[in-house]
């Protein structure tokens, strides 16, 4: 197309509301995955002390829920990945946090504490540290606490989902507790002694167990995805990237991981040790290395990958070594 034909239909196509695709091609279709967020990690002993100072200025009742949100870098709240949300919670002895139900799936991994609970559907589950507490989409919850110290954990929720599909809401409910009775054996908590123990049933230098939904055997949600790493003391290892997005929270043991962008430029090495989270954008290559001293690491994990998996989205690097 010469140049002066060009211009002359350039100039035609704005009030028919079209745009040439050819101008814009390779920032349209790229060559390789191009997630936004960057790598990021937030460390337990900062967050920690002004999670602590957020529970001193006011009740849970009044702030509906008191979480301090781990935003990415190069994004704005909810993304700590493209596809991921994840905050931190802090809830005091005798406070509630009043019930409300939204269309968003919701995990908890528990950090510390002991005593409060998270009332799902009328079942009052009780939160330990370690343990992963699921509530399900628009499920009335509240979070309650019977213990004497402030409790803390990991929210993590298909937030970012709803930017593109706007279709998010949340309802309140009546009262600041649903009507709910103590159960000992939910399928919503899955405790970390049982966990832990299908971890070290291998005696290889790694192994990654996914949490199931109880009844389906399949992955937690249609959205987000929970797995359980545990790391020898002494190991490296480099997992293939795939197109997922990963949340990690160190439960035990301390580490490095470097991640390295999608065409392995802007790498970045991040030193973790327990009560850290830390974000990888999708089709970055990572490696972690366990220290030798000290023990095992064990690490919590938070994918995308039921999300990509249900919409054909899902893609392993074979090319890699
Ligand atoms: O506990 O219900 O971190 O609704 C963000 C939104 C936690 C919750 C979050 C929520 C909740």
């Amino acid at each position: 197309m010469s140049n002066s034909t060009d211009q002359s239909l350039l100039s035609k196509l704005p009030s028919q509301n079209a745009e040439p695709l050819w101008t814009v091609m390779h920032s349209m279709v790229k060559p390789l995955p191009s997630p936004r967020a960057v790598p990021s990690i937030w460390r337990y002993n900062d967050i920690h002390a002004l999670l602590l100072e957020a529970g001193r200025t006011g009740p849970a009742e009044k702030a509906e829920r008191r979480v301090l949100m781990l935003v990415n870098p190069k994004l704005d709240a909810p993304f700590t990945t493209d596809t991921l949300y994840a905050g931190l919670q802090l809830i005091n002895p005798g406070e509630v946090a009043p019930a409300h139900r939204h269309r968003s799936f919701a995990i908890r991994f528990i950090i510390e504490g002991s005593g409060a609970f998270t009332a799902v559907g009328g079942n009052k589950v009780y939160m330990e540290p370690g343990d992963l507490i699921l509530t399900p989409k628009w499920q009335w919850h509240d979070h309650g606490h019977e213990g004497d110290a402030p409790m803390i954990w990991l929210d993590g929720l298909d937030l970012p989902l709803y930017h593109k599909l706007p279709v998010h809401f949340a309802e309140p409910y009546t009262e600041p507790s649903y009507p709910s009775k103590p159960v000992v054996d939910s399928p919503l908590r899955f405790p970390w002694a049982q966990m832990k123990a299908k971890l070290d049933a291998s005696s290889a230098n790694f192994s990654l167990e996914e949490y199931h939904d109880v009844a389906t055997g399949g992955h937690i949600s249609f959205t987000i995805g929970a797995m359980a790493l545990r790391i020898s003391k002494g190991s490296k290892i480099s997992p293939k990237r795939d197109t997922c997005s990963f949340i990690f929270h160190v439960i035990e043991g301390h580490g490095k991981t470097t991640i390295l962008g999608n065409d392995r430029s802007n790498g970045e090495t991040v030193a973790w040790s327990k009560g850290d989270t830390f974000a990888v954008p999708a089709w970055n290559h990572i490696t972690h290395d366990v220290a030798t001293s000290g023990g095992d690491a064990y690490l919590f994990i938070l994918t995308d990958k039921p999300l990509l998996e249900n919409l054909d989205m899902y893609l392993l690097d074979s090319t890699q070594s």
